[in-house]
């Protein structure tokens, strides 16, 4: 492992905000993509093309380190429901694309929120329903890529709680926390999230000296 900080490589906010404040706690410095002076391209978004969150990261964390030339780290995470088969899963962002309602007006988050109650109630299954979160977590340093997924469970809720988090927390009530990650603190929510966990495990693995793969 060379010595230079870490690239957080992500266009995520709501990421940021979260492993920032992660990484910080466990003494380890990130740098964000900004500050290392790669800023967006139209070419990213054919990046994360893959079926499995563990291909999507780690297409990810070597996308960023081919250009950067440092050990970058990336996750590829989203959020599984059983009554809609798994989705919107690897396409949780872009699931309200998907569904053709990229023109509705507000943010991303807010259509995909509504495009997810939209799917739910057309499957008519009762609420509150079943999900979980699911987060893989890659680190990329050179020739070298190491891996770890994250996993928590919950309940999608038919009316959105709490203003804190991103992307599909107000609807997502942890069956830990017992309240939506939207109502959580971000150190609450990193205890027991998908990503706390991915990350917690890669730093594990990292760590144990197993050889990268
Ligand atoms: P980067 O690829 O640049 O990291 P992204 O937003 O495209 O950013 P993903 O491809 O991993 O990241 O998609 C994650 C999507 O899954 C995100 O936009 C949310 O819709 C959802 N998601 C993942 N983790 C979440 C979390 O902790 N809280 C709420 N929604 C989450």
């Amino acid at each position: 492992m060379t010595g230079a900080a870490w690239v957080l490589a992500t266009r995520s906010a709501g990421k940021v905000r979260e492993l920032e404040p992660w990484f910080a706690a466990r003494g380890i410095a990130v740098v964000g993509l900004d500050a290392v002076g790669l800023a967006w391209s139209e070419a990213e978004e054919s990046i994360e093309g893959f079926d499995t969150f563990e291909e999507n990261a780690v297409a990810k964390a070597r996308w960023y380190a081919a250009r950067t030339g440092r050990p970058c780290v990336a996750d590829d995470s989203g959020l599984v429901v059983d009554a809609l088969d798994g989705a919107p899963g690897v396409r949780s962002r872009r699931f309200a694309a998907d569904l053709g309602m990229a023109g509705v007006a507000g943010t991303e988050d807010a259509r995909n929120n509504a495009a997810l109650l939209e799917r739910l109630s057309a499957v008519g299954a009762p609420h509150p329903w079943i999900a979980r979160y699911v987060c893989v977590a890659a680190l990329v340093d050179g020739d070298a890529t190491w891996t770890a997924r994250g996993e928590c469970s919950g309940r999608i809720v038919a009316a959105p709680r709490g203003a804190g988090g991103f992307g599909y927390d107000p609807f997502f009530c942890s069956d830990e926390l017992g309240s939506t990650f939207a109502e959580a603190s971000l150190e609450a929510k990193s205890a027991v999230s998908h990503r706390g966990r991915a990350f917690a495990a890669l730093l594990a693995t990292v760590a144990s000296g197993d050889p990268p793969r």
